[in-house]
């Protein structure tokens, strides 16, 4: 006989994109993403305020990280820039390179920003409404690129896995910025290969 999971429902606050009885949130403030902002000094004027850049409200952590099983979040990302660079998620690639995802957006606007090991970038808008395949071995991070809160509902495989470190090292190849009041995505000088 299997080991069966027992099935279950939770309600996404679609105002908010909050999963209120989520039984695990991560809170992400500006000093868990030290040095991921291209504009150092901005970052360090900030860190005294310490803004809180995200939460991610995990629906189900206690899913076993087996192959086949599922697990899902919302990630609540608050409007706000460090220097000209809108806030973001730290980025990751899976540890399980061979696992995919599933993003759904729920509030506002954001980016979604994906880049192979290679180098190569892509980038999607994610309104309300849109689903968007992250394929397996892209590294992903998402945007808030609007003026309230970006919010996205994330499904994903349980053993996926987090590698933060190759993002965290040399971040993405392209950065998404505010240049005289529009968003702009541009080249991202410190990044190499
Ligand atoms: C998990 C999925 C999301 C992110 C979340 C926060 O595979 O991609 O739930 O964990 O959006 O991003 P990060 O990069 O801080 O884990
Ligand atoms: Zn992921």
């Amino acid at each position: 006989m299997p080991e069966y999971i027992t099935p279950f429902t939770r309600q996404v606050d679609l105002q908010n994109g909050t999963i209120p009885t989520a039984p695990l949130v991560h809170k992400r403030y500006l000093s868990d993403l030290k040095g991921l902002f291209h504009d150092a000094a901005a970052e360090a004027a900030m860190m005294a305020a310490n803004p809180l850049l995200y939460e991610v409200h995990e629906a189900s952590p206690d899913i076993p990280m087996d192959d086949g099983q599922l697990r899902y979040s919302t990630t609540v990302i608050f409007p706000g820039k460090v220097g000209d660079e809108y806030f973001f998620t730290k980025g990751h690639y899976h540890a399980n390179g061979s696992r995919a995802e599933i993003y759904y957006g729920l509030v506002g606007e954001g980016l979604l920003i994906m880049q192979t090991r290679e180098g190569e970038v892509n980038i999607q808008r994610m309104t309300p409404g849109v689903a968007a395949l992250v394929p397996p071995y892209w590294g992903h991070r998402t945007i808030n690129i609007g003026t309230g809160n970006f919010a996205f509902l994330a499904v994903y495989p349980a053993d996926a896995g987090y590698d933060y470190g190759a993002i965290a090292e040399k971040g993405f190849a392209s950065l998404v910025v505010e240049r005289a009041g529009k968003m702009e995505v541009i080249p991202n000088p410190l990044w190499q290969r």
